[in-house]
């Protein structure tokens, strides 16, 4: 499922993962590249050029140039962008305030309606939902056993009319078999064409009528891409629909028709077709959708963790100490460290940090014992002492060795950790200039579990 172009997302976006500080016109480069590559994968441009507008009005903000791992941030960006246009959240079936809940199976030949409607019967079966199917593609005998087979195979019953005979008859009749036999949804499988005609649609408006269908599903083969949201676009206007089942993302498609048909359209993609088999039908979500597209669902979680952990205040105090006139004193190296800490387990953390993996960090300083201990030390530190660590002499270092009930020579290490920590940072001071950047996310941290 877009593999092509997941693989090509990964590259464009590669290039803003590996800079350190981004600046406006990086951030525009990086950006045209996205959108060559969606292109690419057949999404539509108005779609693309909306999308793109909405990721780079976030990313030029404020808060992205100004923080720690800024391509990072992009990422995060891109993903929840690319959720944003399959959907809001999880899509429902809309029910019947009185069953049955009937769901009309709509599209063109050969797309996967009665696979589909096999496959929904049997979600439905297992949400006990006792559903009934019923085949209205009456134009080929082998469509009627087609759906009868799967119904045989999934344990549903099937209300199958004549073949030759009439689908909006069956339909109605259907419906009448689904309230007698209290069957709580009935899901409808109708003929397909190979192009949107004005005859089937007709026949389509007469069957919606006689059933008043809840959900009108259009079921669209996904690897044909725009062509897709084109037919979406002409069974919408011709009957209404309600929602799409798109079938096929198995296959290679391309992305194009998962990512243009809401937004074009204004229909949810409700369901999504993964295999041939039975079961192979997921309940679409965009969020899950938008991670199979950027498969960095670790840099993802990283960035949420590290914006719930840290506030944008701290952000802003931390900022201002590591890098503004004032000094970085042992407090703030504490208070950067609980906020590291706040994180979740290190050993994890490390591990979504693109590059940390190659940083060599000793085991035991990702120990969150020896974060404990190193808290013990500064805690046991007057006020004066952990601003101006210069006055530590021999005595006060055993003082404090002994308030924290850790030798000496770890208040030792503590300190000329501390010392090298505040070195960088008035180098990193230097490069920068003025760019904020916050300690304890992926730009190197020495001193502290994350130092290089
Ligand atoms: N790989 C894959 N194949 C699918 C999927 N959905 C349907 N198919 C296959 O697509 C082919 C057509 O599926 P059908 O369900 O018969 O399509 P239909 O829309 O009912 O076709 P007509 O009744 O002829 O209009 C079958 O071989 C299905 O197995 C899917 O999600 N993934
Ligand atoms: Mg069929």
């Amino acid at each position: 499922m877009f593999d092509e172009l997941s693989r090509k997302l990964d590259i464009a976006l590669a290039k803003l993962r590996q800079r350190g500080v981004l600046t406006e016109p990086m951030i525009k480069e990086g950006l045209r590249e996205v959108r060559r590559v969606l292109l690419e994968a057949d999404v539509n441009y108005t779609v693309t050029r909306d999308f793109l507008g909405r990721v780079q009005e976030r990313a030029l903000g404020e808060a992205v140039l100004r923080s720690v791992a800024p391509g990072q941030q992009i990422v995060k960006i891109v993903h929840d962008e690319l959720a944003n246009l399959m959907g809001e959240g999880r899509p429902t079936l809309a029910w019947a305030p009185s069953p049955p809940t009937v769901v009309l199976m709509v599209g063109l030949q050969g797309s996967g309606k009665t696979t589909s409607a096999a496959k929904l019967a049997r979600r439905m079966a297992r949400e006990n939902r006792s559903p009934l199917l019923a085949a209205c593609d009456l134009q080929r005998p082998a469509a009627i056993e087609q759906l009868q087979t799967l119904g045989t195979q999934i344990g549903v019953p099937v209300h199958a009319g004549a073949f030759g005979g009439d689908p909006v008859a069956t339909a109605r009749a259907a419906r009448e078999a689904a309230r007698a036999g209290k069957h709580q949804v009935l899901i409808v499988d109708t003929a397909g064409r190979l192009q949107i005609d004005e005859e089937l649609m007709d026949q389509l408006r007469r069957v919606k009528e006689a059933v008043s269908p809840q959900e009108v599903l259009l079921v669209a083969d996904a690897m044909t891409g725009q062509e897709a949201v084109k037919i979406a676009q002409g069974f919408d206007q011709a009957i209404g629909l309600t929602g799409i089942v798109l079938t096929k993302m198995d296959g290679d498609a391309r992305g194009g028709a998962a990512l243009s048909i809401r937004g074009v359209t204004g229909k949810p993609i409700k369901f999504v077709g993964t295999g041939e088999g039975v079961d192979a039908l997921d309940a679409a979500d965009p969020q899950r959708l938008a991670g199979r597209i950027l498969q960095m669902g670790d840099v993802v979680g990283l960035v949420e963790r590290a914006q719930a952990a840290i506030t944008l205040e701290e952000q802003a105090k931390l900022a201002e100490k590591a890098l503004g006139p004032g000094r970085f004193t042992l407090d703030d190296f504490l208070t950067a460290m609980r906020q590291v800490q706040k994180m979740g387990p290190l050993e994890q953390l490390l591990k979504l940090i693109p590059g940390a993996a190659k940083l060599s960090i000793p085991a035991a300083q990702m120990d969150p014992r020896r974060m404990k201990h190193v808290e013990a030390i500064i805690l046991s530190m007057t006020p004066e002492e952990r601003r101006n660590p210069a006055i530590l002499d021999g005595s006060r270092r055993a003082r404090i060795a002994k308030g924290s009930g850790r030798p000496v020579a770890e208040v030792n290490r503590l300190l000329k950790q501390f010392k090298e920590m505040q070195k960088f940072m008035k180098e990193m001071k230097g490069m920068m200039g003025g760019l904020g950047r916050i300690p304890g996310l992926g730009g190197g941290f020495p001193g502290t579990p994350f130092g290089r």
